[in-house]
């Protein structure tokens, strides 16, 4: 089992640490030990067994993690987008499945909580998800409608002073250990709404899905409601319609397009480290030509992946930072990362393969990533009806 040191150094071509003022670089830093640390001694290990190190939780918290950027009123940090991209970046850089874990929790739960919610929904809420001491997860997806989530069929009816709620979700990160889920549901006029389903609901069951070859260090499961008596007070009331749930998305979205760059930070600098320990012919294979080429081009890209997110970051912070912008650059970095991967995966020879390093299990981990949060395919068609004005889902 791989427990070797951690010697990851980063990456920054073109001097980007100079666009960070001394807060970013602070945030980035402790994100980086913290994982070096607590992370990657265990997370080969987690990995094969399939399962989220809980102990894990505390210590996200503790960096800043979980809803960065929610107002210090909250019990959040208050921190920009900026921070809570390079935080993306360096837990993905440890595990997509540990990127997905904030993410779900600060843009998935906590973010909806926080522009939708009631004051009495914020004030119970967000202080604990921001700690930990709470666990959330978002249910959109269904059995029938992944990318097309219009399509749900999910659906409460009036009750008084609650809704019963019935149907079903699945992919659901967190949802096996999850202690509150946001899920998006339709009323008896077809309208979607976001519902606060709290574990130990009559009804509400969360099956863990097996089985998976990619993001194992993440727990997945379904939703389950089987006539759900929900309290009315737990319906966000400030927005309803499917650009709801899909605000949420933007947010997760663009910490996704950070996230994805850390894995192909990581990839990148065992590669290069790789390419200048392993000899061959008597010469180290950096040395060679068609080595230097796939390391050049790996440079190459993660800097120019860098530099869209950092950009989209500044949009963000000013609140100008379109749904079309954020999509291409998910879309963007996770291609990128996916063929940093690949190519990574070959200079490490046979080596690249095993968990001696962390080559294959980012490349596996991006496989779930270029497809949840929209695929590769949904990203390019919010592009093309950006650029064209014609909707090609329709
Ligand atoms: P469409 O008709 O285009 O839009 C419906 C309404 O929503 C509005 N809208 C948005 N509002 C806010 N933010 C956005 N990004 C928005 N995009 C659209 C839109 O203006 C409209 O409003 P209104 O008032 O006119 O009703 O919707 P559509 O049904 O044609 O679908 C468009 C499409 C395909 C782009 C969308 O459905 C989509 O993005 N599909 C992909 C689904 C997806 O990304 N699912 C992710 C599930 S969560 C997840 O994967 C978590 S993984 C977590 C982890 O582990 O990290
Ligand atoms: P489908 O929508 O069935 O797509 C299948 C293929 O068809 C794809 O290649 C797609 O690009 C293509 N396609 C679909 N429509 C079009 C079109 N109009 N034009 C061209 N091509 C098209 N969901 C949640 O709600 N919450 C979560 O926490 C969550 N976590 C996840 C964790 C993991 C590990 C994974 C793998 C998924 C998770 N998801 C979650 C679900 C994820 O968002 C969906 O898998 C994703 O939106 C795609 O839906 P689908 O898998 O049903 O694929």
């Amino acid at each position: 089992m791989a427990n070797k040191e951690d010697r990851f150094q980063g990456v920054d071509y073109f001097n980007i640490d100079d666009l960070l003022t001394e807060e970013h670089v602070l945030i980035r830093d402790s994100a980086r030990q913290w994982v070096k640390q607590e992370v990657s001694p265990i997370i080969e290990k987690a990995y094969e067994d399939a399962k989220f190190p809980r102990q894990w939780i505390k210590g996200l918290g503790e960096i800043g993690a979980f809803g960065p950027y929610i107002p210090e009123q909250y019990g959040g940090p208050g921190l920009d987008q900026i921070s809570y991209g390079l935080l993306m970046q360096e837990l993905e850089r440890g595990d997509s499945g540990l990127r997905s874990t904030a993410s779900v929790q600060s843009s998935l739960v906590m973010y909806p909580i926080w522009q939708y919610g009631s004051q009495e929904q914020k004030m119970k809420y967000l202080p604990k998800l921001g700690t930990g001491e709470m666990i959330g997860c978002f249910g959109l997806t269904e059995p029938d409608h992944g990318s097309n989530p219009g399509g749900m069929v999910s659906s409460f009816k009036d009750a008084g002073d609650h809704v019963i709620l019935n149907g079903a979700k699945m992919w659901i990160s967190n949802a096996p250990f999850a202690d509150i889920a946001v899920v998006w549901a339709k009323d008896e006029s077809g309208r979607i709404h976001g519902l606060l389903v709290e574990r130990g609901m009559k009804g509400f069951t969360t099956p863990t899905m097996h089985g998976k070859w990619s993001l194992r260090a993440s727990d997945t499961g379904e939703l389950v409601f089987d006539n759900v008596p929900v309290p009315k007070t737990n319906i966000l009331p400030n927005k309803s319609g499917l650009g709801a749930p899909l605000g949420c998305l933007d947010s997760a979205r663009y910490g996704i397009s950070w996230g994805a760059i850390g894995a192909a930070m990581d990839c990148y600098d065992s590669a290069l480290r790789y390419s200048k320990e392993r000899i061959q012919f008597d010469r180290p294979i950096g040395g060679f030509q068609l080595q230097q080429k796939k390391l050049a081009e790996m440079v190459t890209e993660i800097t120019k992946a860098q530099l869209m997110v950092y950009r989209l970051g500044q949009l963000k912070n000013e609140g100008k930072a379109t749904t079309a912008q954020i999509s291409m650059a998910k879309r963007n970095s996770v291609d990128m990362a996916l063929k940093v991967s690949r190519e990574a995966r070959q200079i490490h020879g046979a080596m690249g393969i095993t968990n001696e390093y962390p080559i294959m299990r980012h490349m596996m981990n991006l496989e779930s990533v270029v497809t949840y949060e929209g695929t590769h395919d949904v990203h390019l068609l919010i592009t093309g009806m950006d650029i064209t004005g014609l909707n090609a889902f329709k």
